[in-house]
């Protein structure tokens, strides 16, 4: 596989292995050279912490981009997380605009909600800016949440497989070519993950942890395009996410003290195996 190099547009938060502190070893853990624009900084994700801190790096973004574009920098992937407002999501566009390489993918995790609620940072504005998002880029990440919030369904914790089907067509319908859809569960001892591509609708389940773990869909979405990137179709990639994301919370789930995040280094060595 050709060495590839991958830009993430995300937040650092300091703890909490989430967002970069996720994305940037897993990238790397997959061969890629991973290259950051952090859109903001934080003490702790905002999922359970209180008081945290948070300097925000809006203003910071243009003249970086425009940095990158003077030294001809560019981009075979660029895959956007946690944003934190509506000016960083026109930023990414104009990053997409002018920073991809020939042959670039575009992968937004919408990162935005959980649980049927958004996170505190958003609103529904934010949600629908976010679907426009989505729908530029070619691989669109959401779990359900996300994906009702950007296509106006309603958030269901029960639903049967035409639900999940209307849901992943009205979010091709927004513009991405394909989508992959996390936290699909028919019951309550399993899982799993919807891809919709050109049509075609695969499904892959597997075992439920009992307990949510915080940052999982950042890990998933992390390992999803480092399996991408080297070459795995996103159904495969979609798998190989999956068995990742859920091995690291089996390595966490007895430690009561790791409430925050998973311990998602304690599984590269399988990622990395899986890719290969
Ligand atoms: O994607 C999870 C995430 C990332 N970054 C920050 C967060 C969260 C989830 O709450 O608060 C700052």
């Amino acid at each position: 596989m050709p060495y590839k190099k991958i830009l993430t547009i995300q937040d650092i938060s300091c703890v909490g292995q989430c967002s970069l502190t996720v994305a940037l070893p897993i990238l790397s853990a997959c061969g890629m050279e991973t290259c950051i624009l952090p859109s903001a900084v934080l003490s702790t994700h905002t999922a359970g912490f209180s008081g945290f801190t948070v300097r925000d790096l809006t203003d910071d973004i243009p003249a970086i981009a425009a940095h990158w574009r003077k030294e001809g920098i560019k981009f075979d992937a660029i895959y956007t997380g946690y944003l934190g407002s509506l000016t960083q999501i026109d930023y990414v566009k104009e990053i997409f605009a002018t920073l991809k390489a020939e042959g670039c993918v575009t992968i937004v995790d919408p990162a935005m909600g959980d649980g049927g609620k958004l996170y505190p940072a958003f609103d529904e504005e934010y949600a629908a800016a976010m679907a426009k998002l989505c729908g530029e880029a070619d691989i669109m990440i959401p779990n359900i949440t996300e994906a009702c919030f950007m296509t106006g369904m309603e958030y269901k914790e029960d639903y049967d497989g035409a639900y999940i089907t209307t849901l992943l067509e009205k979010c091709a319908a927004l513009g991405a070519k394909t989508v992959v859809l996390t936290g699909v569960s028919y019951d309550p001892l399993h899982t799993g993950v919807a891809v919709y591509r050109n049509g075609k609708l695969s499904y892959y389940r597997h075992d439920k942890s009992p307990k949510g773990s915080h940052g999982t869909g950042d890990v998933y979405a992390s390992a999803f395009v480092g399996a991408l990137m080297n070459g795995k179709p996103a159904e495969d990639a979609a798998v190989i996410a999956a068995d990742y994301t859920y091995q690291c919370i089996l390595n966490t789930r007895d430690d009561a003290d790791h409430w925050y995040g998973v311990k998602f280094e304690t599984a590269l060595a399988q990622l990395m195996n899986a890719i290969k």
